[in-house]
């Protein structure tokens, strides 16, 4: 199968500058020759222009940057839509985690019933009332549920993306006070750092896997490198100490391969501004290596 890259540099989700750099980072990492070495046709479509902002404050909301992020969004959902269309793997690369929004938006008109693993320390299911920063890209989990400032649920033309009880958030640490409420009240299924702990990563995706190739036509997975330990993706804007290893995130990454569920996938908030020679963006290209299928031997 064909693999499409698509790059959405922006930034405008969150406040550290430079997360709109991830794409690049990520190409420097040599993302596509990695896949091409697996014997996989991979196409680059480059990158989608996103406009700067001309005054952070936007009337009548406190989500910062609204406009631009739901037009840039916009734009990505056909480019996604198109892809799947044309029978490929849409491969994201982010640009902070509100461009979720726009990838969950052009794969979910192709499934009835899509599932998604969300690969983060955060929830990302704040909405404009709970949320405590006003950053779009601490909502997109909520916004494909149906919950959120009407010009983000509605992007191309569907309202909701995804049934809360297909989703699986992985490597959870920090969660606010309304994400924890929306939790118990949607029945999202979450394996916090806790779970991965005492259970093993082999166990959690061993149970995520289960859980959702019963209930789901496809799996959407969305990788927020700060879902990954500090220690080994420090180039993020919003790290938390505890998280998920690398080599834990290699394992889950070869188990995702082997299990052929996965049928698009994005990776984001690689900001190489806050990195440390390229290392995030580095780890980012390996995991995508073991999830499209390299092994060692
Ligand atoms: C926080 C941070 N929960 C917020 N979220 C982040 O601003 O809503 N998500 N960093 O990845
Ligand atoms: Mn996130
Ligand atoms: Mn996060
Ligand atoms: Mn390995």
């Amino acid at each position: 199968q064909k693999i499409s890259v698509i790059g959405l540099p922006m930034d405008l989700g969150q406040a550290r500058r430079g997360v709109d750099m991830g794409p690049s980072a990520i190409r420097c990492a040599e993302i596509v020759e990695r896949l091409e070495k697996l014997n996989i046709e991979v196409e680059d479509l480059g990158d989608i222009i996103v406009g700067r902002p001309e005054n952070a404050d936007e009337p009548g909301t406190n989500l910062k940057n609204l406009h631009l992020v739901a037009k840039g969004n916009t734009q990505l959902a056909t480019r996604v839509d198109e892809i799947i269309e044309e029978g490929s793997f849409p491969l994201v690369l982010g640009g902070d985690h509100s461009i979720a929004i726009g990838t969950l938006a052009g794969v979910a008109k192709h499934y009835k019933n899509l599932g998604v693993i969300w690969y983060d320390a955060h929830g990302d299911l704040n909405t404009e009332d709970t949320s405590p920063s006003g950053n779009i890209h601490g909502m997109p989990l909520a916004v494909s549920i149906g919950i959120g400032h009407p010009d983000l649920i509605n992007i191309h033309g569907f309202a909701p993306k995804v049934k809360p009880e297909n989703i699986v958030i992985i490597g959870a640490r920090s969660l606010d006070e309304g994400e924890k409420e929306l939790i118990r009240e949607k029945g999202i299924k979450v394996f916090t750092m806790h779970e991965i702990d005492r259970l093993g990563m082999t166990r959690v995706m061993e149970e995520c896997m289960d859980y959702l190739r019963e209930r789901t036509d496809g799996v959407h997975l969305s990788l927020d490198l700060d879902g990954v330990d500090p220690a080994d993706a420090p180039g993020v804007g919003t790290p938390v100490i505890g998280g998920i290893s690398y080599r834990e995130s290699h394992l889950a990454m070869e188990m995702l391969a082997e299990s052929n569920l996965i049928t698009s996938a994005e990776f984001v908030e690689v900001n190489p501004i806050l990195d440390e020679r390229n290392k995030t963006a580095i780890v980012a290209v390996a995991l995508m290596g073991s999830l499209f299928g390299e092994k060692l031997l």
